[in-house]
């Protein structure tokens, strides 16, 4: 077709949206905790056109044959997976403008889901941005960041963090972003790791524990957190506390709280760690820092899973390979490994072979740099793969 359609054409909108990794700072989001992660190059693609009707909206996936059809004015969770995460974020809108209207939306994404690299964020800040672009909604980053965040809650019924939707609409390109997920003041870091490269791992698992899982560890956290802060008068937040008081509370707080608790108060501390090293160009002890979270994920908040636990442990065999880790909620997904770029095919080989043998799944790969946030973009229809 090859028409460049531009910001400017107002009736049709081109976005674009990136997943996330996450150098380092698992489940600490919703800890009022530290994240270091960034957007990166694989994509949600979204083209959006107004149809002309007041409140008929329909959302075509390319890669699933239906088409979803919603009504602005009756919204309620759908059956299908990816169903849920538009209809959230319509629902959001609605509730917090006015000028939303029928509209024809066509997706690709290459952002493979189900992998811990936040294909959900891709879509729900892709649909919002646009959505808030295409109908002049007049909404700032940070409310597409939060009602994309509010539609994951309320509609798909994971309680998640800040984290993902925070990356996908602030990324930028060679940048991570250090985030304080308390006051949502952050910077952005170089991330100079040449001669070494992000290369994500995917188990091709995904544990069905992944939402109730998600979820216990919310309530596991935040009901030792009030035991603490509870014992000792202070506010309700692991802002207010630190390890000593955590030894001192670890018969209330009973193994499993214990655990939770002081993983939270020590991957905090790993982020800064990892930032200051990241800006030192400190690679090595980022690395380290990396298995050590995820010694800490795997033992203490007990996210991962043995296909993930396999991978960081074989990676540990390999020199050229500083540190690795799990991405993301656990349960399966991706890991994330630090590996000198002229070993990344040998060891992609050896992992795979590995792995196969092991748990008789194939393993996938890419290599990732961080990447720009939510936009529009430019391309021509053709270049944009819905064709
Ligand atoms: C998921 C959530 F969506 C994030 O908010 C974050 O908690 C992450 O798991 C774990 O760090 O991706």
């Amino acid at each position: 077709m090859g028409i460049t359609l531009t910001k400017e054409s107002s009736d049709v909108i081109q976005v674009s949206s990136p997943g996330r990794i996450n150098l380092i700072g698992e489940h600490t989001d919703y800890n009022d905790g530290f994240v270091l992660p960034a957007a990166i190059d694989k994509r949600i693609y979204m083209r959006l056109s107004k149809n002309g009707t007041k409140t008929t909206c329909r959302i075509k996936s390319r890669g699933f044959d239906s088409v979803l059809v919603a009504d602005l004015f009756s919204l309620k969770p759908g059956t299908e997976g990816w169903h849920n995460y538009v209809l959230g974020v319509l629902n959001e809108l609605q509730l917090l403008t006015q000028g939303l209207k029928g509209f024809d939306c066509e997706m690709y994404t290459e952002v493979p889901a189900g992998s811990g690299v936040s294909s959900s964020a891709a879509l729900e800040c892709g649909l919002a941005y646009g959505l808030n672009e295409l109908f002049e909604l007049g909404l700032n980053k940070w409310q597409l960041i939060k009602l994309s965040q509010r539609a994951e809650h309320n509609f798909v019924g994971t309680k998640c963090g800040i984290m993902d939707q925070f990356s996908s609409v602030m990324g930028k390109k060679d940048h991570a972003m250090l985030l304080d997920c308390q006051s949502l003041d952050f910077e952005y870091i170089p991330t100079k790791l040449n001669p070494y490269v992000i290369l994500m791992l995917n188990t091709n698992v995904t544990h069905n524990l992944s939402t109730s899982g998600y979820n216990t560890r919310r309530e596991e956290s935040a009901s030792g957190l009030k035991i603490i802060t509870d014992h000792f008068g202070v506010k309700n937040s692991f802002r207010e506390i630190n390890m000593e008081m955590v030894e001192e509370c670890r018969e209330l707080l009973g193994d499993v709280r214990y655990r939770r608790c002081s993983y939270i108060l020590e991957e905090n501390q790993r982020v800064l760690k990892a930032a200051k090293a990241l800006k030192k160009n400190d690679l090595l002890e980022l690395g380290e820092l990396l298995y050590r979270s995820h010694k800490g994920q795997s033992e203490k908040y007990e996210v991962s899973c043995p296909e993930l636990d396999f991978l960081v442990e074989f990676s540990k065999g390999t020199k050229e390979i500083l540190g690795s880790r799990m991405v993301g909620g656990g349960f399966g997904g991706c890991t994330l490994n630090l590996i000198n770029k002229d070993a990344v095919v040998d060891y992609v080989e050896r992992a795979s072979i590995a792995y196969e043998k092991k748990f008789k799944i194939k393993l996938s790969h890419f290599v990732t740099v961080p990447s720009q946030g939510t936009s529009i973009t430019k391309q021509t229809y053709d270049e944009f793969k819905f064709g």
